[in-house]
């Protein structure tokens, strides 16, 4: 079955993700867009989805009859409302980070899957599906012994003004939030932040870099440094130290060079770039799982998780380095 797919916001992410449906993925076709900045869905449509509709909002978006399943890529504030609109309509709904950007957003999506009794929404935390996640995943389980400690960095060369102090926590940080929890098959109980000297790159609204440390149910220590204008790329990194030895996500594959007295490889400094596969890998699990009218992969529980633990990490910004506990409601049974 072909899954007929709707898409709310072709900005960055909207527009790359209808490029992987129309060109690399199987069983999904774009028949409807929207974007509160119309021309984008025009340049979409234009380039990408020749056949599609364009809508003028979200909701009318969802209500189509021929929209089968639904991608919202809109802005972080946006993607409740399109959640709990694809919820009600009963059709399947892949949805960027964050879920929501409050817990409380979350909470409202997760008792509305619920009370509606099947999965319907996909979150879209890509890092579970790179290889070299998965492969650090299995060398926990299989060779480094229980993990104690993980230090980790999430670097972005830079960031526009618009990008202020606490969308380090739920915009960037909200990713080593979700894969970190999932890899050491943990939960938190407390966050705290430190920040050292502003980068002279950082903008005035902005604490840049910034360094979260995340205690866990099982005793893991872990810090993550946050630096959105490292300027010299995007770069990702996560070393877990074990019992019995150390493991490091894997460097993206690059030609190793020996140019000019110098041993160099090449640092990407896009995000699309980084994690490519991973975003194609997660979108045809969508696919997959949405022809049969349901969802997989991280789920509302992991994006309202997401959120309880980036409200403790943005709270935790303001508490002068101070712990800010973390708890955790029971998980309903369709997540188990
Ligand atoms: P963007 O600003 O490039 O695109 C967002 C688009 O949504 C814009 O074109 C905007 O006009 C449109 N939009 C916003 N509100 C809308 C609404 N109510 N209805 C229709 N259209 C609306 O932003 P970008 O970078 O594409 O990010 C979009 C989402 O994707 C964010 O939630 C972001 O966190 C997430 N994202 C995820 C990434 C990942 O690695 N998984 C990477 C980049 C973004
Ligand atoms: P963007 O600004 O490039 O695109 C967002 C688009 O949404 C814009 O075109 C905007 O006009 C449109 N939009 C906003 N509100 C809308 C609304 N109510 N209705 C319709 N359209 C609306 O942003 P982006 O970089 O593409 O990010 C979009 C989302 O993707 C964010 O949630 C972001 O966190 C997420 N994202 C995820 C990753 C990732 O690695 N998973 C990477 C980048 C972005
Ligand atoms: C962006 O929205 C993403 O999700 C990227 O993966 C992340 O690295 C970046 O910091 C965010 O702004």
């Amino acid at each position: 079955m072909t899954v007929r797919i709707g898409i709310i916001g072709t900005g960055a992410i909207g527009r790359d993700h209808a490029r992987r449906i129309k060109q690399v993925l199987a069983g999904g076709r774009i028949v409807a867009l929207t974007d509160v900045n119309r021309s984008l869905a025009r340049a979409v449509r234009a380039d990408i989805a020749p056949d599609a509709a364009i809508y003028a909002t979200g909701e009318e978006l969802i209500a189509a009859g021929d929209v089968d399943a639904v991608l919202v890529t809109s802005w972080g504030a946006t993607h409740e409302q399109y959640v709990l609109a694809s919820i009600a309509a009963g059709k399947p709904c892949f949805c960027e980070k964050p879920l929501a950007t409050t817990a409380e957003g979350a909470k409202r999506i997760v008792e509305a899957e619920t009370a509606f009794g099947r999965r319907l929404v996909q979150v879209g935390f890509m890092r579970r599906y790179d290889a070299g996640y998965v492969a650090l995943k299995e060398a926990i389980a299989r060779h480094t012994g229980a993990p104690i400690l993980v230090h980790a960095a999430h670097r972005n060369p830079s960031v526009p003004e618009a990008y202020v102090t606490p969308m380090a926590i739920h915009d960037t940080l909200i990713h080593e939030i979700d894969v970190l929890r999932w890899l050491l098959d943990d939960d938190y109980v407390s966050a705290r932040v430190h920040y050292p000297r502003n980068a002279a790159r950082a903008h005035a609204k902005l604490r840049d870099p910034q360094v979260v440390v995340l205690e866990t149910r099982k005793g893991v220590l872990i810090d993550v440094e946050i630096f959105v204008n490292c300027h010299y790329g995007y770069d990702i990194q996560c070393e877990i130290v074990g019992e019995d030895g150390i493991a490091r996500l894997p460097e993206p594959m690059a030609i190793e060079m020996r140019l000019g007295a110098k041993l160099q490889n090449a640092i990407l400094t896009d995000w699309k770039d980084r994690f490519v596969v991973a975003y194609d890998v997660e979108l045809q699990d969508f696919l997959k799982a949405a022809a049969g009218g349901t969802a997989a992969g991280p789920s509302s529980w992991d994006g309202y998780v997401a959120a309880i633990t980036s409200d403790a990490c943005v709270a935790a910004q303001e508490s002068a380095g101070a712990a800010v506990a973390i708890t955790m409601p029971d998980k309903p049974s369709l997540y188990s």
